[in-house]
């Protein structure tokens, strides 16, 4: 069995994905990060960097437990463990992997403080907020550029790679970017939204952090998440 320690953000969403996609038997925990649960030492003891996603396999490497850390890794050992979603053939592994890289390098970070100084920090400091929507926009137009080449991101088959960028862009409405300039990223971004296990896997997500959060929490959401 496996155990997901999660909070429904798109680093835990990508990881609730893949094991949709697998069909493999999950439990969750929720790590409540806005309160601080990351840092106690249980969970310390499994992600020693303080954060979600993390999961525990009680039926690892010859049989024995393992905890991983990194969202990246975690998305690699699912697909090594299930010969699912990542070639084994030598080119296209590794295709998969250098995109999947640029999703954990360059979209994960920038995108998360495109969010940070433009939704959640306390003061507004524009040369920040400027700084992260061009350099958003650039990365958009990477992928625009490649998936006007490629079906998928790393290859024309659905791959992890796919899936560690998907939920950070189906949070288009907040990087201040006009998907009409990024036409292929759109294409796949709506080839996507057709797979039942991912549409399961977001849900999944959505569901939990809407049921956790106070009538306040969920308006400004809906307000972040809505806006023009
Ligand atoms: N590089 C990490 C990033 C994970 C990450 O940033 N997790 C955030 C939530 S999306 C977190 O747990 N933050 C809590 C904290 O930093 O205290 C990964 O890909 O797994």
């Amino acid at each position: 069995m496996i155990t997901l320690y999660f909070a429904p953000t798109p680093n835990g969403q990508k990881i609730s994905i893949m094991l949709e996609e697998c069909g493999l038997q999950y439990d969750t925990v929720l790590v409540n990060i806005l309160a601080g649960d990351q840092f106690k030492p249980e969970f310390l003891e499994i992600s020693p960097n303080n954060k979600i996603p993390t999961i525990v396999d009680s039926e690892g490497p010859a049989g024995k437990p393992i905890s991983i850390f990194e969202s990246g890794a975690i998305l690699i050992y699912l697909a090594e463990k299930t010969g699912r979603f990542m070639p084994t053939e030598p080119l296209a592994r590794m295709q998969v992997l250098q995109w999947l890289m640029f999703q954990k390098a360059s979209v994960g970070p920038m995108f998360g403080q495109n969010h940070h100084f433009n939704d959640y920090a306390p003061e507004k400091i524009p040369y920040a907020q400027n700084r992260y929507i061009k350099e958003t926009a650039r990365l958009y137009g990477v992928m625009d550029k490649r998936l006007a080449q490629s079906t998928y991101i790393a290859l024309d088959e659905y791959s992890i790679a796919d899936m560690a960028i998907f939920p950070w862009v189906a949070n288009y409405k907040r990087h201040g970017v006009d998907m009409l300039d990024f036409p292929n990223v759109r294409r796949w971004m709506d080839d996507l939204k057709a797979r039942p296990a991912l549409r399961t896997g977001m849900a999944h997500m959505i569901e939990t952090r809407w049921k956790q959060m106070s009538p306040d929490e969920k308006k400004t959401l809906f307000e972040i998440e809505n806006k023009e």
